[in-house]
Formats: C-alpha cells, structure tokens, sequence
C-alpha cells in the first residue's frame, strides 16, 4: 500500500515496516499516531482529510492481507465483483464455479496484480466432488477465514402449478443444498481455528413471495432461516454470520432467469439504474471489514429507485 503525503511516498510493510522514498524508516513516521488500536489518528490539525481517508484504506488492507477468501460462483456478477474486490485488499482467494474458462482468465488477472489465487471448479450441487475439491487442500489454503456462499440462480418465472420440477431441482439443489453442504464442509475448521466469517448471498426475493418467484423465492427465505440458525449455532464462537439480501443487481442473474433471452433480460432493467456487482461487493466486504465484536446479521442492499421485491419506478421513455 502506498500513501502520497506532499513530495513524500509512504509505503508500509508487514515484513519491512515503514519507508519513505524507498528508504526504511527506523520508527513510525510522526504523522501516524498510532496503528495498535487499530486507527490512525491524525498528529497534526493540518492532517489532509485524504491522508486519513488513504490511511484508513491501509488499515482495512492491512486486516484482510493474506485472508484466504473462498467464494462460490466467482465466474460472474456478484462472485466476480467480491473476488476483485478482496484481491484489491490483499486478500489471497479460493474461487469456485463451473466455467473453467472464466476461472483461468480470472486468476491470470488477478494473478498480475500480485494476488494469490487457488481454483476449485466444481458443481455445488456435486456434494462429492465438492468434498473431494475440499478435501484437497493443503497448507495455507486449508485456514479458510470468509467463505462467501454467493453461487445460485433462478430458471424461469413460471406459476407454481405450472413450471418444471426438474428446473426447480436445479434451483433448490444450488440456492439451498449447495450452500448448506459448503457450510458443513467449511464451517467445523472455523471453529476450531476460533475465527471465520460466512457470507451467505439471500435476496429480497425471500422477503416476501412475488408472481411466478415462489420457487426462488422460497430458496432465499430458506438462506435466510439458514443464516439465523447458523448464527444460533454459533452464539458461543468469535464466528460472524450475515446474510446479504440484493433487490435488483444488474448481472447474468436475469439472462438465466429468461433461459438465455438476452433482451428480455436487458427490458428487466430498463428506466431504473440497477446495482451491479461490484456495489455488492462493496457491501460484502464493510460486513467482514468491521471490528470483530460487530456481527453485521443481515443487510438488505437495493438501487434507490427499488421499494420491495414488486415495487419500484422507472423513468418514463422519451
Ligand atoms: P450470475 O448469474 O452473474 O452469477 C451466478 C454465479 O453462480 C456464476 O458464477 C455461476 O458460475 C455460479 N453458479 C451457478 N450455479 C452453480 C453451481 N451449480 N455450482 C457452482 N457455481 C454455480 O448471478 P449473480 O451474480 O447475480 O448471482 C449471485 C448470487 O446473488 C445468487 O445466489 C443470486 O441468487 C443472488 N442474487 C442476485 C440478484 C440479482 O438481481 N442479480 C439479487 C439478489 C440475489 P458458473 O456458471 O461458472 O457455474
Ligand atoms: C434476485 C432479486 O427480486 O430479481 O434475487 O428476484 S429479484
């Protein structure tokens, strides 16, 4: 990390602590009070407010450096976004999805910024191989300290007397089972290292049914019942549990939703500015970037534009 003060260059270091214009410094530069509590405070009244707002960024770096981060679904939207977001802050990452292609271009990127990042490509509907992906970790990737359950999707928007069991199979099998059997997997060596954080990616659709939603919307209510019982289950532990409940997020989501019907996706969005996936992410990473003592339990996330699941008003068409 490197902060710009008039002419002179600050970078910090884990390993090499403090340097100015490259040269190291033998105690903390007098313009930062203190790191140990966690805050820098400015030394001086003249303290420039985009020093301290460079210096808090330092700080959040610094808590996630090294953080093994393991999301499901990175190939796109939300996963995407969060895995950009966390290598920006030093995080090191362990990224899931089906796509393989889209894994490698995404590693090869992420890699050139000089982050450390592990692929496991598996179905989470797949409990063996996701077992078998997990059982194979060694070292340092075994410490899981976030694990983001974000993989998931919707297939239609049929009537619930009409629409497929097999799609709805699908639906469940990934929205609820797959997240349920990454959270046994991973949750037990959480708790034994006394610390972790999961992230489980809800919606707005589990706040309240909406038409030709049931099915998905009754996954999200259960990520939800899902997030407050694993909460529960781990009252007594320094493990933090939240749910992230989107409205409308501009991604691959909807083109899925509409079985590949690229326009009838693009129509979904018009006259209002959805959120896209890097504002989740953002959101994502406030809820394991807060002390440790703050539980951030649940946040509901959507465009300003967006009421409810059912309600929200678009711009009228010149
Ligand atoms: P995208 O379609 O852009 O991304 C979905 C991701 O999930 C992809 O990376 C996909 O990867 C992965 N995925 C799907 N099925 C599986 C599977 N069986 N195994 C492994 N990975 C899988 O959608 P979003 O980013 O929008 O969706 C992410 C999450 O956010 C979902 O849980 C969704 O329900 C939720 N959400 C989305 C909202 C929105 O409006 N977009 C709003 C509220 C919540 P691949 O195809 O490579 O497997
Ligand atoms: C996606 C949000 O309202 O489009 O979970 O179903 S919504």
């Amino acid at each position: 990390m490197r902060i710009y003060k008039s002419s002179r260059i600050l970078t910090y270091n884990n390993n090499s602590g403090y340097k100015e214009n490259g040269y190291k410094m033998t105690k903390r530069p007098s313009y930062i009070v203190s790191t140990s509590s966690k805050s820098f405070l400015p030394a001086k009244q003249t303290f420039s407010k985009h020093f301290y707002i460079f210096a808090l960024q330092l700080i959040n770096k610094n808590r996630m450096e090294h953080k093994i981060v393991f999301i499901t679904g990175a190939t796109s939207g939300i996963g995407e976004g969060c895995a950009r977001k966390f290598a920006s802050q030093g995080a090191d990452l362990i990224l899931n999805g089906r796509n393989i292609e889209k894994l490698n271009a995404l590693k090869q990127e992420l890699n050139a910024q000089g982050t450390d990042v592990l692929l496991l490509p598996f179905d989470v509907r797949n409990r063996q191989d996701m077992k078998q992906a997990i059982d194979s970790l060694e070292g340092k990737w075994k410490d899981i300290d976030i694990l983001i359950n974000n993989a998931g999707l919707v297939i239609g928007v049929d009537k619930e007397f009409e629409g497929s069991l097999d799609e709805w199979d699908v639906v469940i099998d990934t929205n609820i089972k797959g997240l349920l059997a990454m959270t046994r997997l991973i949750v037990p060596g959480m708790v034994k290292r006394g610390k972790g954080h999961i992230i489980n990616i809800g919606s707005i659709a589990g706040d309240a049914a909406y038409p030709g939603g049931s099915v998905y919307c009754a996954t999200k209510a259960a990520v939800k019942a899902l997030s407050d019982g694993l909460r529960i289950d781990l009252v007594n532990t320094p493990l933090r549990v939240t749910n992230i409940k989107p409205g409308m997020v501009e991604t691959n989501f909807t083109v899925v939703r509409y079985r590949g019907d690229k326009k009838r996706a693009d129509n979904f969005y018009k006259g209002i500015r959805p959120l896209n996936g890097d504002d989740i992410a953002e959101v994502v990473f406030y809820a394991t970037s807060a002390p440790a003592h703050v539980q951030i339990a649940e946040v509901l996330v959507m465009p300003t534009n967006q009421a409810t699941g059912t309600i929200n008003y678009r711009q009228p068409e010149k």
